[in-house]
């Protein structure tokens, strides 16, 4: 479709080197060419071309002293994208490999997840190219200082609510919200994530995990099968691949696998869960500790695999989980866990797989959930955060959960709906990105040109 062609075009020449955004925009704006052809509203009020521009990009320098007092920059990012639907929400990530193009994409990908959950929460993403590993404590702490420092003026419980992201957990947001409330003198809820002894919500560290295996429950249960005694790939070790495993064992299925940026990890018997936490959220070491206490589990190192890349796509399962990063699902991997037998992938990461993978999981058949569906019980339950701290309230863990899993099942139903609509009911890429368009597209249209 010209017009969609058009804007792409348009995108690579004001928008250079961005390859990451452009991936995350071709493959929304290729799912709405049905509804774009049949409704020249959406065309007449160019809800293309303001949907793919950020409302606000906020670029900063985050200056720091290290241990030794050598004073380090970093670049730090808040891209505040699209308001519609409530106060800019999404998470910070702290990672070398962040850049404009990285963080423009998952904020692009959390407009369409946001709006999928049905809560009044819009779309940001932030974040800065700082490296957390060897640093200590205290090199943490004076980071997110400065970090916040910077952006503290730009968010607020009722306009940009930042919460985790990769390399972003409860000890980051303990020092930023400190700093925050240094800076501004106000006990209020401007993240999520936060500590439970200070404002945070039951469920959200285990949420983004969970949710996304609700929701491959919820596609299995469509084919009339469940998790029970499916063996499962989980890739990452951080916080959404350790509770997609915690949750998969809670309902009988057996972990087989994971890994982490140094190597993948295969244990036949099923993961010692208990031993992950230990390693990585307690020591914060590497994956191939494990091997003191289990010799008979294979570790890979990435140095030893031959692309470079994590090796766990290569082992049998019945089923795929990636919680680590984007692209980490290339279309030999797909065509890999296909061949050996794999029936479900369901993405706790963003944008995990590349888009010719994405292609290969749709025509082969399986059930496939994309990360804007499958991973949004993170954000929805950050929500429920800052539904708790407006009301001064704080609700059990059986009622936070019990919330997560009935807007990881609505959105599951809204996917799958829509794709059936549309005429291809395994494609929940089109079903997830038309259902989400809509709400977003019409809300913009009824705000007027802003
Ligand atoms: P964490 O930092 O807690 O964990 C990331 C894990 O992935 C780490 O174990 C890390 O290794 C590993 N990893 C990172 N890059 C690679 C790589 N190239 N190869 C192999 N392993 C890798 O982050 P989260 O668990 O929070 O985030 C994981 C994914 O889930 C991201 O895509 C994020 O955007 C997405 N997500 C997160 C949500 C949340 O609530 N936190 C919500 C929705 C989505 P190492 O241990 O060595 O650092
Ligand atoms: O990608 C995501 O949805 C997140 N990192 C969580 C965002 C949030 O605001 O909880």
């Amino acid at each position: 479709m010209n017009y969609i062609n058009n804007t792409l075009l348009s995108l690579r020449a004001s928008s250079p080197a961005q390859d990451e955004f452009y991936q995350a925009v071709e493959e929304v704006l290729c799912s709405l060419a049905p509804v774009l052809e049949s409704n020249r509203l959406y065309q007449q009020q160019a809800i293309i071309q303001r949907i793919v521009e950020p409302e606000r990009q906020i670029f900063f320098r985050v200056p720091w002293v290290d241990d030794k007092g050598n004073i380090q920059v970093n670049k730090g990012y808040r891209i505040e994208f699209n308001s519609a639907l409530g106060p800019y929400k999404g998470g910070l990530r702290f990672h070398p490999s962040v850049n404009a193009s990285v963080i423009k994409f998952l904020g692009f990908e959390q407009i369409f997840k946001n709006a999928l959950t049905g809560l009044p929460i819009g779309a940001g993403k932030g974040g800065a190219n700082f490296d957390p590993k060897g640093k200590s404590d205290n090199e943490i702490m004076r980071f997110c200082q400065s970090f916040m420092t910077e952006l503290y003026r730009h968010v607020g419980p009722n306009t940009d609510v930042p919460a985790g992201d990769i390399g972003v957990g409860a000890r980051e947001i303990g020092y930023l919200f400190g700093q925050y409330k240094r800076l501004t003198g106000r006990y209020e809820g401007v993240l999520t994530g936060k500590g439970l002894l200070w404002g945070g919500s039951l469920v959200r560290k285990e949420a983004t995990g969970y949710g996304t295996v609700y929701f491959a429950d919820y596609m299995l249960n469509d084919r009339k099968e469940n998790l029970q005694g499916q063996t499962c790939l989980v890739s990452g070790a951080g916080n959404v691949a350790i509770y997609a495993m915690e949750k998969l064992y809670q309902l009988g299925a057996i972990p087989v696998g994971c890994c982490d940026s140094s190597g993948t990890l295969y244990h036949q018997g099923g993961i010692d869960l208990t031993l992950i936490k230990t390693l990585k959220e307690d020591k914060r070491v590497s994956l191939a500790e494990y091997l003191h206490t289990h010799p008979s589990a294979i570790y890979t190192p990435v140095a030893d695999y031959p692309t470079g890349q994590h090796a766990l796509w290569q082992y049998t399962a019945d089923a795929a989980f990636p919680c680590a990063t984007q692209n980490e699902i290339t279309k030999t991997d797909a065509e890999t866990l296909i061949a050996n037998g794999c029936k479900l992938v369901s993405e706790g990461a963003n944008m995990a797989s590349t888009q010719d993978a994405v292609e290969c999981f749709i025509d082969s058949g399986i059930a496939y959930g994309p990360g804007k569906a499958a991973n949004a019980g993170g954000v929805a339950t950050s929500q429920l955060e800052m539904a708790q701290n407006a009301s001064m309230q704080r609700w059990t863990f059986e009622d936070v959960d019990k919330q997560l899993m009935r807007i990881s099942k609505s959105i599951y139903q809204q996917a799958s709906e829509t794709a059936r609509t549309f005429g291809q009911p395994n494609n929940l890429v089109l079903g997830a990105n038309i259902a989400a368009f809509k709400r977003v597209a019409d809300a913009m249209i009824e705000q007027g040109v802003v």
